[in-house]
């Protein structure tokens, strides 16, 4: 079944007049770096594809290839001639629901994802849940039409995949994983690019923030969970974007004594985003309670109309009136056995 869809895919990609290829709402490495090696791909078939991002790219990302091309100009779907939209790394029907419908023909929707929650929303879906990143999936569909892997593919992929296994080192990484690394590097992925982009470059207010992060971090020893908070003041006084602060997750993943990890923090928008992490437990269980998704070894979800307060030295959730610890605003003990 995989490889036929691969097969599919393909002579859509070949056969659209005007391919449009989208990353997810939430720009991530790896959805970026999916969608641009298939841009690539198709610039080798002669073809001339646009590509959309909900937001602007950051600046960490402008080593990849010919990234200038996406565009957040959502008014590009505003065309009936688009006859293809291909997304990428994305669960979120409701946003690719919201570009397709503005689509005045009948395009066809091609769903490529890894995520566990992906709702299979497209006309076609390769979601493939063993692959450590879409990226993956992307590889695994040149490989199945035997596609000359180029440079500035391998590099676009090679950036995916080092995002979604945090540079190999979660639990996402698997033989697949360091098998697909292997042939990108193989086939001319920069490599040193990728690594110092991604993980060498973080500013000193970025590392400001995190410190704060650690000072906070609260251990829940008998359910092996441990939190920690940002608030917008953390984030705003230090000027970093939400993006800059996005490996702390991650980092706090690899180096904490726990098995789950909670980083709670505002949002602009009036609520409380929270990023599950955990190496024994299925974290994606608890995001969809919450109305997020994920992975079982990563998730998130957000608490709308929700803000952290410190009540006595411990961090809360102040939401429709009522201020409980985490641990209890997110009933931690109905899901993580003592
Ligand atoms: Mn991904």
């Amino acid at each position: 079944m995989e490889q036929l869809t691969h097969k599919r895919i393909h002579d859509l990609l070949l056969g659209a007049q005007n391919p449009v290829l989208v990353s997810d709402v939430r720009l991530d490495g790896d959805s970026l770096g999916s969608a641009m090696a298939m841009y690539h791909f198709l610039h080798q078939h002669g073809k001339t594809s646009k590509v959309y991002v909900a937001e602007p790219v950051p600046e960490q990302y402008c080593f990849l290839p010919d990234v200038h091309v996406c565009t957040t100009d959502v008014s590009i779907f505003d065309d009936e001639t688009i006859d293809l939209i291909v997304v990428f790394d994305c669960s979120e029907a409701a946003f690719v629901a919201s570009l397709v419908e503005r689509v005045q023909g009948n395009p066809i929707v091609v769903n490529i994802d890894h995520h566990k929650t992906n709702p299979r929303y497209g006309n076609v879906n390769q979601v493939l849940v063993d692959a450590s990143a879409t990226a993956e999936v992307v590889f695994r569909f040149l490989m199945a039409n035997n596609a000359v892997i180029t440079k500035h593919v391998s590099t676009c992929l090679l950036a995916g995949l080092c995002f979604d296994t945090n540079m190999f080192s979660n639990s996402a990484t698997n033989e697949n994983a360091l098998g697909t690394a292997s042939q990108l590097i193989l086939h001319g992925a920069r490599v040193q690019d990728v690594i110092r982009t991604m993980f060498q470059n973080r500013s000193v207010s970025a590392l400001h923030v995190w410190g704060a992060a650690l000072e906070r971090l609260t251990d829940h020893p008998e359910i092996r969970v441990m939190t920690t908070v940002l608030t917008r003041a953390d984030i705003e006084t230090h000027h970093v974007t939400d993006d800059e602060i996005d490996g702390l997750s991650n980092f706090l993943n690899l180096v904490a004594d726990t098995d789950t990890l909670f980083v709670l923090r505002e949002t602009k928008e009036g609520g409380v985003k929270v990023s599950a992490r955990s190496r024994t437990q299925d974290v994606s269980k608890i995001a969809s309670v919450y109305g997020g998704g994920g992975h079982a070894k990563a998730a998130g979800f957000t608490l709308e109309r929700a803000c952290l307060v410190e009540r006595e030295a411990i961090w809360c959730v102040l939401q429709e009136q009522k201020t409980l610890p985490i641990a209890h605003a997110l009933k931690f003990h109905e899901f993580f056995s003592t």
